[in-house]
């Protein structure tokens, strides 16, 4: 059912703690941790608890948790000292745009100069 944890999703077993994460932030809806892979000085994957597919269904099913995941991007921009620099707020979205893990996040990041980047 939507929203529910899925047995194969990778960052629902972190949201389950059965795979450990560096994590940064957390409130009741939301974790925030490094990701493994960085693209930049900083570089945090925000995700809502509940599991959808991507952004688009999450803001579909959860608007909340979706308003939720946006707000909290901005505070870790905020925690990690880059809201003053600028930082970008990434949600692929679908294969062709690099999606990998089919549970919805955001990558803040942030930390050098974005702006060569879309
Ligand atoms: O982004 C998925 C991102 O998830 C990608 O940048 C690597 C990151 N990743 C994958 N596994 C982990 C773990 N275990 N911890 C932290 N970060 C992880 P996408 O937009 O789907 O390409």
């Amino acid at each position: 059912m939507a929203g529910e944890a899925q047995p194969d999703c990778l960052f629902c077993k972190i949201v389950a703690g059965d795979i450990p994460a560096t994590v940064v932030r957390e409130t009741p809806t939301t974790i925030a941790f490094r990701d493994i892979n960085p693209q930049a000085p900083t570089h945090v994957l925000v995700i809502p608890r509940v599991h959808y597919a991507n952004a688009t269904e999450l803001a579909a099913g959860d608007p909340a948790a979706a308003a939720d995941v946006l707000r909290e991007a901005g505070e870790v921009a905020a925690q990690e000292k880059v809201a003053d620099t600028g930082y970008r707020i990434v949600f692929n979205t679908g294969p062709g745009a690099g999606q990998t893990v089919f549970h919805a996040h955001a990558h803040v990041l942030g930390g050098c100069d974005l702006q060569r980047l879309v």
